[in-house]
């Protein structure tokens, strides 16, 4: 077997986003785990030069481990609007020491114009469920396996873990669960994986120290790929509401408040029992003025998307642990 492995979770443009290093056929690419998508894909020598820029681009002229997968193509559109798409072929894959022989690669042809933009990302690695992924051999869905998926049965556990620093470089891991990096007990909870997202259902709030229920409240996903923690509209209406000089801005696109104003925890239950609770001053996620005097919440409102996506707002003061042996969650204070 594999064992176990770990890789860096290096913050990027104010910690928006994480990128760790990926070794694809021996060339190093710095790419977003997304445990929202199912597909890894790399910005590729087939892009437009103009395109790549100073991005990483994997050359499968240059691996001699690459074989293309014929008449394979993928096409992936994110929540923000982004997407990219092109071919697809297998190749040697190492995270942190652990290694997949025959990982499906996709290679853009065609990125949208926020990942030209984005000069750090090189692509995506997508840990959610494979029946997400949008592989397909020009006339219908042939979706291929996650690295995590082909890693699993030869891990120590079947497990990845999320482990995002507030204000540094964290740590995913595959195979291992580090007991020091969390609190007390892990609460574990069963996911409901057949929307291919880990999904959970989180129904119960409490703004500062006063709880509630929401009765009929969206399920929840952990998604490592979305940087706020987005709630049904109500519930973050309700948060703001204990905000002095909030509002819901319409320009912003989102909820801003005086930089100045004291805000108070945000706790989310996961599941039935667990709430897991993200401190107030961890829930400013940016400046939208020159003067640094309104900021950005961490908290936003999902403007009914009828799903609770739960991003790096809340992995940042939680140690979340992905299992894909049972399929669950497991989530530690920190
Ligand atoms: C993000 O969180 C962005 C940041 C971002 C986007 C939009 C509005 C924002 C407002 C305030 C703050 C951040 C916002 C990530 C990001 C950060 C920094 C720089 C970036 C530069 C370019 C692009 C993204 C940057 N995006 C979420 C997202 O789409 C927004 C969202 N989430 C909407 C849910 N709904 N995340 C995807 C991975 C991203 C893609 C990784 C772009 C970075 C690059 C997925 O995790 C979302 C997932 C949604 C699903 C869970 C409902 C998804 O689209 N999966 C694809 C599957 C296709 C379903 C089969």
């Amino acid at each position: 077997g594999t064992g176990s492995g770990t890789v860096a979770a290096v913050p990027e443009e104010n910690a928006a986003l994480f990128l760790s290093p990926v070794d694809v056929g021996g060339q190093t690419l710095n790419l977003d785990f997304d445990s929202g998508s199912s597909d890894l894909w790399v910005f590729s020598t087939e892009l437009d030069q103009a395109k790549i820029g100073q991005h990483s681009a994997f050359d499968a002229s240059k691996s001699t481990t690459f074989k293309q997968m014929q008449g394979a193509q993928f096409k992936i559109s994110y929540g923000d609007g982004s997407g990219a798409a092109g071919v697809v072929g297998t190749d040697v894959v190492t995270i942190g020491g652990v290694q997949v022989q025959n990982q499906a690669i996709e290679l853009a042809t065609d990125v949208s114009q926020s990942f030209v933009d984005d000069l750090n990302t090189d692509g995506l690695v997508g840990l959610a469920f494979s029946n997400l992924n949008t592989v397909n051999d020009g006339t219908k869905k042939t979706p291929q396996k996650t690295f995590f998926d082909n890693v699993m049965g030869d891990l120590d556990l079947p497990v990845f873990t999320a482990d995002l620093d507030p204000d540094g470089t964290g740590v995913y891991e595959f195979g291992k669960i580090d007991a020091t990096k969390f609190e007390g007990e892990m609460a574990w909870i069963p996911v409901n994986a057949t929307s291919g997202f880990w999904q959970f259902p989180s129904t119960k709030f409490a703004v500062g120290d006063s709880a509630f229920e929401a009765f009929g409240a969206s399920p929840a996903i952990a998604d490592t790929g979305t940087s706020l923690l987005l709630v049904d509209q109500p519930i973050a209406e309700a948060y703001y509401s204990a905000v002095q000089g909030a509002e819901l801005n319409q320009q912003v696109g989102g909820f801003i408040y005086p930089c100045n104003a004291q805000l108070p925890d945000m706790s989310v239950a996961i599941g039935d029992s667990y709430m897991a609770v993200i401190p107030g001053n961890q829930i400013t996620f940016a400046t939208v003025d020159q003067a640094n005097t309104t900021c950005f919440g961490g908290v936003q409102g999902n403007q009914g998307a009828g799903i609770q996506i739960y991003g790096d707002t809340l992995f940042k003061s939680q140690f979340v642990v992905f299992n894909g042996g049972n399929q669950s969650l497991g989530f530690g204070a920190k």
